[in-house]
């Protein structure tokens, strides 16, 4: 089945909203090979962009603007949220290349996106859909439009195929740790000391979309914790803990904060950061009791 035939179950403006950011990402995909640099700028946080960031980013902007479906756009490469005229009102956040300081050493990247109905600067769980799009050795789109989380493979001939349909996330034991241990918080090291002595695996390999991929497939936990220094973590709630804990969390498993779900917190601004520990329910319950009884 294609995507496109697969989305007749969504509503319209999300149907074609989720189809132009796929044909959007075919573009950027098509970009790899000849946008290596680095460019001389640098975004909101003062991280150097890479060129094909900075370009993934126009792309969906110049395509969501042109779509006439979306009236707010927040950008993690922008730093004010953009309001379009448009005759629609979905919102959308996007992480345009998620892992940018991979591209140079050729593994996995992704472009993550939520989407809501009006203000993106609204609590998760008030997302209607949520995708990202994987750019490994194949390229992959997951989305959920609150109906389960379903997979498509971008095949030879330009279309999404379905690849597997309600995906839940199983039990596992890999872990992915981001953040320094020397830097750890005491309730997060306990926590991370307890996965260790049940004989979790660590795979990190620096692209949150990627390592959270194959967590969804094999199971485990996604952790970028608050840690001395910066409490609230590396990671920002809109562009990235949000999308993919929405995700996650319609496969059956949690996105926690380490002490509540993510989904719930009020965005102050478009910049925030959070702790992120998204995955199996069982993971995320144990640091959230361990939080709890610190
Ligand atoms: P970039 O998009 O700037 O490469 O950042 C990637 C990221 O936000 C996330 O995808 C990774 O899990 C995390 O940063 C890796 O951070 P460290 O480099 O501190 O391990």
């Amino acid at each position: 089945m294609l995507l496109e035939q697969h989305l007749e179950r969504c509503d319209n403006d999300l149907r074609l909203l989720i189809l132009r950011i796929a044909e959007s990402c075919k573009t950027i995909r098509s970009g790899f090979a000849s946008r290596q640099a680095c460019s001389d700028t640098e975004n909101v946080y003062g991280e150097k962009q890479m060129a094909l960031d900075k370009w993934a980013d126009e792309v969906l902007i110049s395509d969501l603007r042109a779509s006439g479906l979306v009236k707010y756009l927040a950008s993690e490469e922008q730093p004010e949220i953009l309001e379009f005229k448009s005759k629609g009102n979905l919102g959308v956040t996007m992480d345009p290349l998620d892992g940018s300081s991979l591209i140079g050493v050729n593994l996995a990247v992704g472009t993550i996106i939520g989407i809501f109905r009006g203000n993106v600067l609204s609590p998760g769980r008030e997302m209607v859909a949520a995708m990202y799009v994987l750019y490994g050795p194949l390229t992959t789109l997951t989305y959920t439009a609150r109906k389960g989380v379903h997979e498509f493979v971008l095949n030879p001939e330009g279309n999404y195929v379905l690849q597997e349909e309600n995906i839940r996330i199983p039990e596992g034991n890999i872990f992915a740790p981001g953040a320094l241990r020397k830097e750890y918080l005491p309730g997060h090291l306990k926590w991370i000391e307890r996965l260790e002595s049940e004989g979790y695996k660590i795979r990190f390999s620096g692209s949150f979309v990627a390592d959270v991929h194959q967590i969804l497939h094999k199971g485990g936990v996604f952790t970028y914790p608050g840690f001395r220094g910066k409490e609230n973590g590396k990671l920002r709630l809109l562009f990235e803990g949000n999308p993919i804990g929405f995700i996650v969390t319609e496969a059956g498993g949690a996105a926690s904060n380490g002490r509540g779900n993510i989904l719930e917190i009020k965005p102050e601004k478009v910049s925030q950061r959070t702790p992120v520990y998204i995955g199996g329910k069982r993971e995320i319950k144990l640091i959230e009791d361990i939080n709890r009884e610190a």
